[in-house]
């Protein structure tokens, strides 16, 4: 799977800046930069320069043309298999001008360079062992992260603690194997390797950590997307003005005409290091009106990709049989969606009289007074929201971020369940060993000790080329 070739790529964006980079990585990238390079020390040659050395000097077309030269730049060395991809490898700095980039790209094909693909860099460097499958993706999401959690979770992974979690796990499991496939090869002596009671509790620690892994996914899927926090209520209650004032612009339209919001609309904010995604609703009643209706429809939508929800009601408009109605409402968003957090929110506490909420307070999580308009007690509830994050990242040692990750511990947990039951039913110990095999299989291919290269491609096509 790996070329032998010499790859270049711009490493940092094209068009104008202060610097380009421009990378290359192979065999002959030392001696192919050697013939297009003058120190500017007389006699200096690259192929004699230490690796982990910067040196200062000109590009040129032609080595004994001095006068015509290009550019003047940093050549950086990094030999084999020192380097980010194993491989000889070569960083151009130069000035950031778009002509400047493409002459020394075109110069470099010329002499027998070729252009990488998208995410070849990193698929060298995990091709030489330089880090695992793991560690790469956690790469490109480190260069997508643009909140301080999701850069939190990537730099993570890149340090290897999902890693060394899973190689650990699949060593002891793959000493398991062994030993079992030992018995099976002396099946007729009637011997036993593997400590019975020793396997089952190891299988019942990794039911536990992997639960755990899976469970986690659900954060990390959320914290790297984005957390959806969506505004529901009745018409007319203050949604729009509560979003506009959190989000601060004024996206949406306030009136005091009941259904002004007829879709949903989305804004963004970071809160304490994490993404969230707002998003201000079609008011919840019944109606004749067809769009009005098709705003409601899309707000059940939303409620679904909820992780938190903030339920708004008019406080100036609170007596104890609406409180039982709003109750009841919670209680059922609540059964439908046991796992998001309901905040439930009085607003327009300035013309409000009533202050009796103590059996609605009492029968809901997270309660609130505010006001929307002078934006009283706005802060509480955006401190609230952050915390129930910030406080579950703080509980998890290892946060799954990957589709696939979640998918092959899914899969691998199936497997250890399969192996426990058949264990403590006694059934023939072969079965017990494929279920553990199934196991070790899955938990490989998470690490890229087990791969095909359809999953190769489709994981380094997602990074951009140069990386
Ligand atoms: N006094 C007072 N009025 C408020 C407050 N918040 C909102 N309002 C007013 O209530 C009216 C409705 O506000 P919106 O923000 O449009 O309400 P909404 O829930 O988005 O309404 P729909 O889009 O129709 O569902 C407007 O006249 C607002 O100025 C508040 O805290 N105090
Ligand atoms: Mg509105």
């Amino acid at each position: 799977m790996l070329d032998d070739d010499t790859i270049v790529a711009l490493a940092t964006p094209s068009g104008s800046s202060a610097i380009s980079v421009i990378r290359i990585s192979g065999e002959i990238s030392i001696s192919t930069v050697e013939t297009i390079f003058i120190s500017v020390h007389s006699g200096k040659k690259l192929e004699n320069q230490s690796t982990h050395t910067i040196h200062l000097g000109y590009i040129v077309d032609h080595i004994d043309d001095r006068r015509n030269s290009l550019d003047q730049v940093l050549v950086s060395i990094f030999r084999s298999p020192f380097s980010y991809t194993g491989e000889n490898m070569i960083e151009i700095s130069c000035h950031g001008s778009y002509y400047i980039q493409q002459q020394i790209l075109q110069l470099l094909i010329r002499k027998g360079i070729r252009l990488a693909r998208p995410g070849e860099f990193t698929f060298r460097a995990f091709l030489n062992k330089k880090m695992d499958l793991s560690q790469a993706e956690a790469i490109a999401d480190l260069i997508l992260s643009d909140n301080q959690a999701s850069h939190e979770l990537s730099f993570q992974q890149i340090k290897g603690s999902l890693t060394s979690t899973i190689k650990d796990l699949r060593k002891k499991l793959l000493d398991f194997y062994s030993l079992l496939e030992l018995e099976l090869d002396f099946s007729e002596e009637n011997v036993i390797f593997a400590k019975r009671s020793e396997l089952f509790s190891f299988l019942k620690d990794l039911e536990e950590i992997l639960k755990d892994l899976i469970e986690s996914f659900a954060l990390g899927n959320s914290i790297k997307k984005g957390i959806y926090v969506v505004i529901i209520g009745e018409p007319n209650v203050g949604k729009s003005t509560l979003f506009n004032y959190v989000i601060k612009e004024n996206r949406s339209i306030i009136s005091h005409i009941e259904g002004t919001t007829r879709d949903s609309i989305e804004g963004e904010l970071i809160l304490n290091g994490i993404h969230f995604h707002f998003v201000d609703t079609a008011g919840i009643r019944d109606t004749k009106d067809t769009i009005e209706r098709m705003g409601v429809r899309k707000t059940m939508e939303k409620i679904q990709e909820a992780q938190v929800l903030l339920y708004l009601f008019d406080a100036s408009k609170n007596d104890r049989k609406k409180q039982k109605k709003i109750i009841k409402e919670i209680q059922i968003i609540h059964e439908k969606n046991p796992l998001k957090k309901i905040l439930v929110i009085a607003n327009k506490s300035d013309i409000s009289s009533f202050k009796d909420f103590y059996n609605l307070k009492s029968k809901v999580a997270y309660f609130f007074e505010i006001s929307a308009k002078n934006h009283h007690g706005i802060k509480r509830i955006l401190y609230t929201i952050s915390k129930l994050f910030i406080e579950k990242l703080k509980e998890k040692n290892i946060i799954v971020t990957q589709n696939r990750h979640y998918e092959a511990l899914k899969q691998s947990l199936k497997e250890v369940l399969l192996a426990h039951e058949a264990l403590s039913k006694r059934i023939p110990e072969d079965l017990v060993s494929i279920h553990i095999k199934e196991a070790l299989h899955h938990l490989g291919k998470i690490t890229g000790e087990i791969t095909n290269e359809e999953v190769l491609k489709n994981i380094f096509s997602k990074f951009c080329i140069g990386k």
